[in-house]
């Protein structure tokens, strides 16, 4: 069985749509992290970078301890490896597969990331990093765009790169994004909707969110924007005791 150390939001929808594309059995922990359960010391052990996702296998390939892994992209090759499935075994796909997953990691995470902050969250709207984010987040549509013009997937087959980009496209509007205007990822976003793993993983802590976002405006309220937006050295210094 698998832990999974998991918040609905796009960085967790990654894991559990994998697991649930793979069939890996797993068992949800939620971790509140508008309310600072990413800090509780049981969960920095396993990941000391106060983030989730966050997964324990405790029954590992190979056998022996059960191993932890925290960083979504770490997590999706590792799950990806121990099913077999989504990540080629040739050189070639390989390579293919985690240029784009890093892709995702280095940039049309972070940036679309920044952009949810200066866009939605942000106390006061600062114009320069508005701008900034919102044209980085539509250079990288473009270039997802491209990508898929000639590919179903966006490696050819499916794999962990689309896994990790997918959960990213759903906040589009709160993007600045009109997904009218790149047609080749309208196509691959709606045909990632219908596949069955997709739409389970995507599911899990459903409620939580739309609940979330009925409540408060963009999804968070003052006590999580002070958890999540005033960390620095002294943060993590602390949670360690
Ligand atoms: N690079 C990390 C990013 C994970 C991440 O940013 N997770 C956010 C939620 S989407 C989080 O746990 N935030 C808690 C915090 O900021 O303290 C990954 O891909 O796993």
């Amino acid at each position: 069985m698998i832990d999974l150390y998991y918040w609905p939001t796009p960085n967790g929808w990654k894991v559990s749509i994998a697991l649930e594309e793979m069939k890996l059995p797993y068992d949800v922990k939620y971790v509140n992290i508008g309310r600072g359960e990413q800090f509780e010391p049981e969960f920095l052990a396993i990941s000391p970078n106060n983030r989730m996702p966050a997964i324990v296998d405790h029954d590992p390939p190979g056998g022996g301890e059960p191993i932890s892994v925290f960083e979504s992209g770490a997590i999706l090759i590792y799950l990806a490896e121990k099913s077999g499935q989504f990540l080629p075994a040739d050189v070639r796909g390989r390579a293919h597969v985690l240029e784009w997953l890093m892709w995702q990691m280095g940039g049309f995470g972070p940036m679309l990331g920044q952009n949810h902050h200066f866009n939605i969250y942000a106390p006061e709207k600062v114009p320069y990093a508005i701008d900034r984010y919102v044209k980085e987040t539509s250079r990288l549509y473009g270039v997802l765009d491209k990508q898929l013009a000639e590919r179903e997937w966006i490696c050819g087959d499916y794999s962990i790169a689309d896994m990790a980009c997918w959960g990213w496209v759903v906040p589009h509007d709160r993007q600045g994004i009109d997904l009218d205007q790149f047609e080749n990822v309208r196509r691959w976003y709606d045909a990632m909707k219908e596949r069955p793993g997709v739409q389970r993983g995507f599911s899990v802590g459903l409620e939580i969110r739309r609940a979330m976002s009925q409540s408060q405006q963009g999804g968070m309220d003052e006590e999580a924007k002070k958890v999540l937006f005033g960390q620095s050295a002294d943060t993590v210094r602390k949670a360690d005791g």
